[in-house]
């Protein structure tokens, strides 16, 4: 008994540093976020006010949360229609519950996206949605007391870099032409080639130090001071002007939360983070070996409400693509946009419900599993490792023909059943293959999932470390 007591408080003063701070291991800090594997990210803010059109154009390039620059409509004017912002339809409850019910485990959203419009009350910048606006709802506060309630990790995205509507904030240049077809567009382009990329006289008034420290830092420490503790993800974008010493005053605010899981944007090469971030696209296996990754994806063309889309992607494709990243041992943050009145559009919640109903019977092969190292024509393998034997999750995009799956190498297999139903799935082995048969009822499924219990667990593999490898961020150059 006092052996088991004593043993106890040492492996809790081995917790513990010299501060007497709680210390993770990088495996024990990512541990909820690699079961989650499936998040939402949300782009939110007065851009959506436009819906992508401006003049009665259609944004001609980008993600329509980009129209302020795209377009170049001038400070002045992008803060009187942002004063007008009134998403009074609003539900963060529903928000939430959206995300649960398709599957998702955390929730990411852009807290000041580039417009440099916070979605909280802000003391560094009056241009935020309690004070300039008459809606004056607090909208990051309403979010995360929303995800409390309902067991929802929530995570912060911040734009530390550009900002334009706060003087001195980064303005990447774009071309006129990516906007509307505006009458001064050579008198602009001139304009912004001479003024790294700002479009008007006001973005100009500070340095990008002095718009760092008078709102980027003041209003990462107003979002830690009120929310750190139960901070789950900060995502940072676009660092572009950003330097070492301030992205390292950036990186000491975090030291009191050392649970915060930080992406890879915040300065590059020397503030790597802790998972890498490719952007809309599923990654070649061998680029993620060996790190911790997340793709952020639009599930329809743009980031921020578009009321035009047209690209909407089907649930079919968000579940391969989920699975397909599962199977490389990645996460997946979806994204939607919502509109002006704070409504998520219904081709999105349509889709999103559709792939809730694949996880509630397949989410099982989804979370907290790993990259399986396996990657066969038809489907996805996903690999999860008990104490003393993995699983094999086979999902199956195609039925193949013969009716047969082979595996190449794998240990016995103990059990095999269709993951929907429990029923149980023939298995024979001929020549160190291992053959399953298709059982008729996979016809009758979407994507049906063929659970392989293994006697043994599959080897450890051998990865190759991609730490110095970066993905490109879109839209800053
Ligand atoms: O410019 C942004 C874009 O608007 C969006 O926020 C994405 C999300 O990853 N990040 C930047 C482009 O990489």
């Amino acid at each position: 008994m006092k052996k088991t007591l004593f043993a106890a408080v040492l492996a809790l003063l081995l917790s513990l540093n010299t501060f007497g701070q709680n210390v993770l291991t990088q495996d024990e800090k990512m541990q909820w976020w690699n079961e989650a594997k499936f998040g939402l990210f949300v782009h939110w803010g007065p851009y959506s006010l436009y819906g992508g059109v401006y003049n009665g154009f259609q944004q001609a390039r980008g993600g329509c949360e980009w129209i302020m620059n795209r377009c170049k409509i001038p400070v002045s004017e992008y803060r009187a229609k942002a004063s007008t912002f009134s998403p009074v339809e609003f539900d963060a409850d529903k928000l939430v519950l959206m995300a649960k019910d398709a599957g998702m485990k955390y929730i990411v959203f852009t807290t000041k996206h580039h417009d440099g419009f916070a979605m909280f009350q802000s003391d560094a910048s009056e241009f935020n949605i309690v004070d300039y606006t008459h809606f004056g709802r607090d909208i990051v506060d309403e979010l995360v007391q929303a995800c409390r309630r309902h067991g929802m990790k929530i995570g912060f995205y911040y734009s530390q870099s550009q900002d334009w509507c706060n003087a001195g904030g980064a303005t990447a240049r774009k071309d006129m032409k990516e906007g509307w077809p505006n009458p001064d567009s050579t008198y602009i382009n001139a304009f912004t080639k001479a003024h790294r990329g700002a479009w008007d006289y006001r973005q100009l008034e500070k340095t990008f130090d002095a718009y760092f420290h008078d709102v980027a830092l003041p209003q990462m420490k107003e979002l830690l001071s009120r929310y750190g503790k139960d901070l789950a993800v900060i995502f940072f974008d676009t660092p572009m002007s950003i330097t070492d010493a301030q992205a390292q005053e950036m990186k000491d605010l975090l030291k009191d939360f050392p649970q915060i899981i930080v992406n890879d944007r915040l300065k590059r090469p020397n503030y790597p983070g802790d998972y890498k971030t490719p952007e809309g696209r599923i990654p070649e296996v061998k680029d993620v070996e060996g790190v911790w990754w997340e793709t952020c994806m639009n599930i329809g063309s743009s980031w921020g409400y578009k009321s035009w889309e047209n690209k909407w992607k089907s649930s079919d494709e968000i579940i391969r693509t989920l699975t397909t990243i599962a199977a490389r041992g990645g996460n997946l943050l979806l994204n939607v946009g919502p509109d002006a009145l704070g409504n998520v559009p219904a081709e999105a919640r349509t889709c999103l419900k559709e792939v809730g109903d694949w996880m509630r019977v397949n989410g099982e092969a989804v979370y907290g599993t790993q990259r399986s190292g396996i990657h066969p024509e038809w489907g996805a393998v996903i690999r999860k490792d008990g104490p003393r034997n993995s699983c094999c999750y086979l999902c199956l995009y195609d039925l193949p023909e013969d009716g047969i799956l082979a595996l190449e190498g794998i240990p016995a297999v103990r059990k095999a059943t269709l993951l929907a139903d429990g029923s149980p799935v023939k298995v024979s082995v001929r020549k160190g293959r291992t053959l399953v048969t298709v059982p008729e009822a996979c016809a009758r499924e979407k994507f049906p999932v063929i659970k392989l219990e293994l006697k043994r667990k599959l080897p450890k593999e051998t990865l190759l470390s991609n730490a110095d490898l970066y993905f490109k961020i879109a839209d800053t150059d």
